[in-house]
């Protein structure tokens, strides 16, 4: 293995510790008044965790931006916290009063969150917004020698439910944009349930009807998964190829 990818490897295992860690802090070791349950989405970090390394550790220049998936809040503060950016205190008060938040949040958070994403959806949408803004900035005399940067969002599966995302992606379209990713976590979980099954197969087909999006998919290491009675499935294992993300641009 390359060092490079080693050392990713290395960064990818310390942030599924801490923000694995946080989440059970919160739950289990920390002192509750009152005994509630405080939450937080293990599963949910897991699946982004080599996505966000090789995005913060390997891909991002200083002009780019992210939007990043809300229930990947512990991985994204754990990232800063290796990076200096976050303290320990909050860390360990991960979902209580001052401390890190649930959804990443550029008004309580203190870290470098780029768009706040707890509303569903909505930091989706956002960095289609901001790249067409980026494009108009540049296209003035005062503005055509900054960088251009890339508005990144890591979209959950589930958010692809709101309808902001599909008149977002029409927008986009329209003003022919550019400089936009959105790297699908396709983990097949929402917040209280599982995600349609084949449901991959109609988000690629509105990538491609509404924003005629080049669109990559990593079906080549892709889980199969249980599947009864669908076409494309394998008739004597029952198994069903389905991507883990796929990337839109
Ligand atoms: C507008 C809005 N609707 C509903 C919610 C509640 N909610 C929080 S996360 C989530 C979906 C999570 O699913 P996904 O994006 O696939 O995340 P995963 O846990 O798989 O990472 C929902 C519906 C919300 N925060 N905002
Ligand atoms: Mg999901």
């Amino acid at each position: 293995m390359p060092t490079h990818i080693q050392h990713l490897k290395t960064i990818e295992q310390r942030l599924l510790w801490l923000s694995h860690w946080m989440i059970h802090n919160a739950n289990n070791l920390r002192l509750k008044e009152d005994g509630l349950k405080v939450g937080g989405h293990q599963a949910s970090s897991a699946s982004c965790v080599s996505i966000l390394t090789a995005l913060y550790f390997a891909t991002l220049k200083p002009e780019d931006r992210v939007a990043v998936k809300p229930h990947a809040s512990p991985i994204f503060h754990a990232m800063q916290y290796l990076m200096g950016n976050q303290d320990l205190e909050r860390m360990k008060n991960f979902r209580g009063f001052g401390g890190v938040q649930s959804y990443p949040s550029r008004i309580k958070d203190i870290d470098d969150v780029d768009f706040s994403t707890g509303s569903v959806g909505l930091g989706v949408a956002i960095t289609t917004f901001a790249s067409l803004v980026q494009d108009y900035i540049q296209a003035k005399k005062w503005g055509k020698d900054l960088p251009l940067g890339r508005m990144i969002s890591l979209v959950g599966d589930a958010e692809m439910d709101e309808g902001n995302i599909y008149e977002a992606l029409q927008e986009g379209w329209k003003h022919d944009l550019r400089n936009c990713w959105w790297i699908v976590d396709y983990n097949r979980q929402s917040l209280d349930g599982v995600v349609s099954e084949g449901l991959w197969e109609r988000i690629i087909g509105v990538f491609t009807l509404l924003a005629g999006m080049w669109l990559k998919s990593n079906m080549a290491s892709c889980r199969k998964l249980p599947s009864k009675n669908r076409a494309g499935s394998n008739s004597k294992t029952g198994l069903m190829p389905v991507p883990i993300s796929f990337i839109a641009r």
